[in-house]
Parts: structure tokens; C-alpha cells; sequence
């Protein structure tokens, strides 16, 4: 084997064997390989054998036991095999121990994760993430950084490169790579300033919701079948690496923004949730979110869990969360064939009783899922008296189509008193047009702090420090 198999980690069309090894915190699984082979799939990679080890703890030089490197040598030889991708992290001592053992090229899960987002970037501020997190990541497991760097930059810096990968010469890699890290986060600093001020505009002007969860839950599906959108759905995990925004018509005159995101999943990679917080910050900053699950997936109840860790850990502690159990049409099957409980509906709405049970791809349950959160969106309703001058044509015709009018009274000249029932939100959207009518005979912000005392004003969430980009 050359010293340099490790220059690069395309691994677009190989041939793979998939290890895992179960340790004793691992949480039971039917097939524990599941998903780094979904993963695997996303990647391209062939996958030409499986290998799994129940291990106390990892060893410290190969993760896998002796024995098991043994035996995965052979396969190796055998499949003929390019890869292998370990469902576990490793440190990049024990990558580079395996990859002499076994004379093919290691990865581990978090690579994996960021091969298919480098595939997958197509905007400039995912890919400036996506090689921020490979850098750190990834970096320190090459035998020659620049090549790889090369690669990511798409040309090679100064031929670096080709030169081998002495002591001094990754000392100088590994300077330069931070002198490349710090200058990509200066960028993209910049670019996601913009955003976040984009994201706070669009939240100030409009009710927010954001579709969460898990990867391959259904939320561009959900997404396209609410908003007439056009977001790439496919059955592969990662299928949306961007964020895009689209009209919901909640009904009744009534219109949110709601936004399509990346997928979460288990053990995501700490340097790129750092680096797509801001594309998770439509998420992070919207009113109300809703998490969609795969109710139909046997994972699901853990998936479920790693969604809400994920959004505790980016911050979105503070708006109402709706839980939508999607995929609704599938779960016969899946029941039959013995996968999950037949109690599996039965038993998330015991727990989660405000649930609502859809199918993105028949549209069951959709009507319903717009209909909640129109209410949500208008919060509690009040009957007002709204005295409005009837030179203000405009607001007239608004409060007409926009609240359940009860009454008109034109009893005081040049005014229209118009009894109506009405939600906070939307209170404030038409006092955002200027202090142009009373309220109950009081001012705006008067009266919504009158009528509706227990709300708080929606608050900015804050962001964690270790996932900062600039943390100071
Ligand atoms: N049968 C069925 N399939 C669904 C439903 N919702 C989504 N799907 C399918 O599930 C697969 C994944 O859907 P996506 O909408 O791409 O999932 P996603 O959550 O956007 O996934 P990522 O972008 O990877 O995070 C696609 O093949 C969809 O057609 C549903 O309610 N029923
Ligand atoms: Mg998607």
C-alpha cells in the first residue's frame, strides 16, 4: 500500500465493508448498521460487507479488537474492498493505526457525515461550512493536509502536496490550515451577519414556523405540500443542506412564512452544528416549530430524542414546539411486517396528546395541521371595539377581511366603531401600519399589554457559546 491513501476522502463509488462496534451504553437496535448504511447510500458508496463487535469498552489502538482487525484485514482482502467506514468516532491516532492494519483507507461516522454535505453544498455559505467543519475536523486525520485542501479548494495551493508527509512539513500544514480556518470564519462571519439580520427582519414582519427533525422525516414533502414549493425531496438522508423560506395561506385571510431546513441526526458532528447554526438560525429565530417525525421508522422514538437535543443545544429553548407524527400511511405496513408495535400510534399521542397525525405525501391530516396553527398564530381571541377614522379606508377594508366583525357603529361623526373578534398577532399587525385607530378607547401597545398581560414579547434566543463562531 502507498503512504498516501489518506490524502484525500472521496470516496464517491467505492467499495465499502461498514463496522460497528456496540459498546455497552449503545442503544439497542434490530440492526445497528442501519443507518450508517443510509448514510453510506447518501455517499455513493457501495456497500460490499458489514462487520459488528460487542465490545466493554473501545481499545485504545484500533477501536475494534485485535481478533476483529484480523478478521476485517481478510475481508478486506477478499471484498476487494477500497474503505471502511466505522459507524464510531475515532481518534485520528487509531485511523491511522487502522489504515496500516488493513492497507485500505479508514473513515469514521463524522466524516462520513461531512463527505455527503461537501457533495451536497451549493450555496457559497454552505460550502464555506462545510470546509470550516472539514478542516477541523478532518485536517488533523490526513497524512497531507494540503492536498486535501486542494481539493476542497478546488486547486492545489503551491503543489504542497506532492511533497511527503514529514514532521515539519505537517507543522506546516497544520499552521496554515488554521491560518485558512481563521480566514474562512472571518467570511462567513460576514455572510450570516447579513442573514441574521434578514432572518430578524423576516420574523418582525411575519408569524415564523419551522419545519424540524430528523433526516428523511418528510419535511420538504411537508414543506412542498403547504406552500405550493418546489424543495428537493428524496428518500436519502441530507437531501436539503439549505434553508428556504415559502407562503403558507394559513387560511382566512391569514399567511405565514414557514422554512425548510437541513435534517438533524444522531452524533452530528459538533464543528459543523457550529457552522450551520446560522442555517439552522430560520429554526432557531422562528415562532413556532414544528417536529416532524417518521412515526413509521422503529428509530423513531429515539430520533425524536436527538431533535430535541439538537434544538436545546442551538438555542431554540424558548417558542411552543408541535409534535407531527408524519408518514401515517406507511405505518400499516410497517406494523404488519412486525417492525413496530401495533400501540405505536396509540402510544406517541398518550405522551404527546397535542400531536398531530399526518401524511405529507396523501395530504391526511394537513387541513388540520394548518387549522392549529392559524389558532397558535392568533393566539387567544378578544372581542375589541376598534375606533377607527373613516378618512382610513384602507385599515377598514383590513379589519373587514382580517377579524371576525360582530358589529359597525357609525353613531360619532367621521369614525366607524367596529366591534370585532380579534387575535394579538393580529392586533399587531395592523397597529404596525402607525397608531392610527383606539382600542377599547386605549392606544396599541396599551392595550395589547391590557388585553393580553400573561404574553411576553417574543424573545431573541440566545446564542450557546461553544457553538459561537467567534467565541471570545
Ligand atoms: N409514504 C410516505 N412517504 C413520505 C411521507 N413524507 C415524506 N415521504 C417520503 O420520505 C422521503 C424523505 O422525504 P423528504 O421530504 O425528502 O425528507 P426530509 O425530512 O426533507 O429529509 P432531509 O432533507 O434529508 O432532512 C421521500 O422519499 C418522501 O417521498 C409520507 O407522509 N408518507
Ligand atoms: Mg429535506
Amino acid at each position: 500500500m502507498k503512504d498516501d491513501h489518506r490524502e484525500s476522502i472521496d470516496i464517491h463509488e467505492e467499495t465499502a465493508i461498514l463496522v460497528a462496534v456496540l459498546l455497552p451504553t449503545t442503544i439497542e437496535e434490530p440492526d445497528p448498521l442501519q443507518e450508517l448504511a443510509s448514510l453510506a447510500d447518501a455517499a455513493g458508496v457501495r456497500v460490499a460487507g458489514r462487520l459488528i463487535q460487542q465490545r466493554d469498552h473501545p481499545r485504545a489502538r484500533t477501536y475494534l479488537g485485535k481478533g476483529k482487525v484480523e478478521e476485517l484485514a481478510a475481508m478486506v482482502d477478499m471484498l476487494k474492498a477500497k474503505v471502511v467506514v466505522f459507524d464510531n468516532d475515532l481518534s485520528p491516532m487509531q485511523i491511522k493505526a487502522l489504515e496500516e492494519d488493513l492497507k485500505c483507507k479508514v473513515l469514521d461516522r463524522s466524516e462520513l457525515i461531512l463527505d455527503i454535505f461537501a457533495t451536497r453544498a451549493a450555496t457559497k455559505e454552505a460550502r464555506l461550512q462545510v470546509e470550516i467543519a472539514q478542516l477541523e475536523y478532518t485536517a488533523p486525520r490526513l497524512r497531507s493536509m494540503w492536498s486535501h485542501l486542494g481539493q476542497v479548494t478546488g486547486g492545489a495551493p503551491m503543489g504542497v502536496g506532492t511533497r511527503g508527509p514529514g514532521e515539519q512539513q505537517l507543522e506546516i500544514d497544520r499552521r496554515l490550515v488554521q491560518q485558512r480556518i481563521v480566514r474562512l470564519k472571518r467570511n462567513l462571519a460576514e455572510v450570516q451577519a447579513r442573514r441574521t439580520r434578514e432572518v430578524a427582519g423576516r420574523r418582525d414582519d411575519h408569524y415564523t414556523v419551522g419545519l424540524v427533525g430528523y433526516t428523511n422525516a418528510g419535511k420538504s414533502t411537508m414543506f412542498n405540500a403547504l406552500t405550493d414549493g418546489d424543495a428537493f425531496e428524496a428518500d436519502m438522508l441530507f437531501a436539503t443542506l439549505g434553508t428556504r423560506i415559502g407562503a403558507w395561506n394559513l387560511g382566512g385571510g391569514n399567511q405565514g412564512l414557514i422554512s425548510d431546513t437541513v435534517g438533524f441526526i444522531r452524533d452530528l458532528p459538533h464543528h459543523l452544528v457550529a457552522s450551520f447554526r446560522a442555517t439552522l438560525e430560520e429554526t432557531v429565530y422562528a415562532h413556532l416549530l414544528l417536529i416532524v417525525l417518521d412515526v413509521a421508522d422503529p428509530a423513531a422514538a429515539r430520533q425524536f430524542e436527538t431533535v430535541t437535543a439538537v434544538l436545546d443545544d442551538i438555542g431554540a429553548v424558548d417558542q411552543p414546539r408541535i409534535l407531527v407524527l408524519n408518514k401515517v400511511d406507511v405505518l400499516r405496513n410497517t406494523v404488519e411486517e412486525g417492525r413496530v408495535p401495533d400501540d405505536t400510534l396509540d402510544a406517541w399521542l398518550e405522551t404527546n396528546p397535542d400531536a398531530i397525525v399526518t401524511s405529507a405525501k396523501t395530504g391526511d391530516g394537513l387541513e388540520h395541521l394548518t387549522g392549529v396553527v392559524l389558532e397558535r398564530m392568533r393566539g387567544e381571541l378578544r372581542e375589541v371595539d376598534l375606533s377607527i377614522p373613516l378618512a382610513e379606508s384602507k385599515l377598514v377594508d383590513l379589519v373587514e377581511k382580517r377579524t371576525e366583525v360582530l358589529d359597525r357603529d357609525y353613531e360619532r361623526p367621521g369614525e366607524v366603531v367596529i366591534r370585532s373578534r380579534i387575535g394579538r398577532r393580529q392586533l399587531e399587525r395592523l397597529l404596525a401600519g402607525g397608531p392610527r385607530f383606539l382600542v377599547d378607547g386605549m392606544d396599541g401597545p396599551t392595550a395589547l399589554a391590557t388585553l393580553w398581560p400573561e404574553m411576553e414579547p417574543p424573545r431573541m434566543p440566545r446564542i450557546p457559546p461553544h457553538l459561537a463562531l467567534h467565541p471570545e
